[in-house]
């Protein structure tokens, strides 16, 4: 049975009769979410260019920010003082809030590694933030996010497999004072981070030795850092089976269409990725599984809606003549209107595999995306 940490609590809804894939309803403080679910991501407490209303209208139900940036700037004591993230930031729906580490590690160039933590230089200012298991939950508890994440280290690929060993024992040691040092736990789910790199036997490790700690739900982290994608396939494949069916699977930084539909397949629930406001930002559009350059001649005089079958504000009100001509002329609107195209189409696109698990048509429905890339 679906377990509560008080307002907190996951229900599968259908299973797909053909592959590993599940809908269900994910309970939070702030409310519900609909799996599987693509989460835009909000770095900084802001989903690039988007207001909280059109993230709604976006059909978004729960949003993820950053541990790292959020420390760095405005700091902790400032959002605490507005009256958490929810409040500072005018998004009163499920938050999500990454532990850090992996900005760290993957921003930050002057860091040193130990057993305490990592120490590493503010870009921003240069002085020394060391930031430990315990800073990471105690900034976390203070964001007041719904799901917190557990503070890992995300090895580089390639990594030896001697390396991803040692790196393992130091996240599941990391793992064990995150949940002494977390305060919160009747408000904010922490979730524990399977790592392992690309050797499945000790994917397989983590996930039992993490799942032995009975936690609220279980990220897939590690992958999509520069490995062969099907590498990323058979990592999940290989991973989700050890985690329990009745908790919520997120994959860390996955969000393209094909990933996306292939580890649902394999029982995951739950993405971010920063592409479609990446993208958007430089003028590139999601648009029925293809990547479409704004600046490209073809659109200069093309009348038509960036896709006619898409609700979102910029389809139903602009041309894709109008939007080229805004990206051509660097105009924020430009960016602002292919963003919010961009997070509308993945919600859209998990929210519809979503309603074909409930009809069981998932395979026949999203055949094109199941198989490998030609
Ligand atoms: N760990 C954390 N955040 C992450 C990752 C990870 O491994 C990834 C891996 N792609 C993205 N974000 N804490
Ligand atoms: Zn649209």
């Amino acid at each position: 049975m679906a377990q509560t940490y008080n307002s907190f609590s996951f229900q599968c809804q259908a299973w797909c009769s053909q592959t590993k894939a599940r809908a269900g309803l994910l309970h939070s403080p702030h409310g519900l979410i609909e799996t599987p679910r693509f989460m835009p991501v909000g770095t900084l407490a802001t989903v690039k260019t988007l207001t909280p209303a059109q993230l709604e209208a976006a059909q978004a139900q729960i949003i993820l920010a950053n541990t790292y940036h959020l420390h760095l700037q405005p700091g902790e004591a400032i959002v605490q003082q507005a009256g958490g993230l929810h409040h500072f930031m005018g998004w009163q729906r499920p938050i999500l809030t990454d532990s850090g580490g992996f900005q760290v590690f993957s921003l930050s160039k002057l860091r040193q590694i130990s057993e305490e933590g990592v120490v590493f230089r503010s870009p921003r200012d240069g002085r020394l933030i060391n930031l430990t298991p315990e800073r990471s939950i105690a900034i976390q508890n203070a964001l007041g996010a719904d799901i917190i994440m557990a503070f890992d280290e995300c090895p580089p690929y390639p990594a030896s497999r001697a390396e991803i060993e040692a790196s393992l024992e130091r996240t599941d040691r990391w793992l064990k004072r995150c949940i002494n040092a977390h305060t919160r736990a009747d408000q904010q789910a922490l979730f524990g981070i399977v790592q392992g790199g690309v050797y499945l036997d000790l994917r397989r490790q983590a996930a039992e030795s993490l799942v032995s700690l009975d936690l609220p739900g279980y990220a897939i982290g590690g992958v999509s850092v520069g490995e062969p994608v099907d590498l990323i396939h058979d990592i999940v494949a290989a991973t989700a089976p050890y985690l329990p069916i009745d908790k919520p699977r997120y994959l860390m930084g996955v969000g393209t269409y094909r990933e996306m539909a292939r580890a649902i397949a394999s029982g995951v629930d739950l993405f971010d990725c920063v592409i479609p406001t990446r993208l958007g930002r430089h003028g590139a559009a999601l648009v029925q599984g293809e990547r479409w350059n704004l600046k490209n001649a073809r659109f200069r005089e093309d009348f038509s809606a960036l896709d006619s079958t898409c609700p979102c504000y910029c389809c139903q009100n602009f041309s894709r003549a109008y939007l080229s001509h805004l990206v051509r002329s660097r105009e924020v609107l430009g960016f602002m209107l292919i963003s919010l195209h961009n997070v509308t189409e993945l919600i859209r696109f998990t929210q519809s595999i979503r309603e074909a698990i409930l009809r069981d048509t998932f395979t026949t429905d999203f055949a094109r995306w199941l198989v490998q890339r030609a």
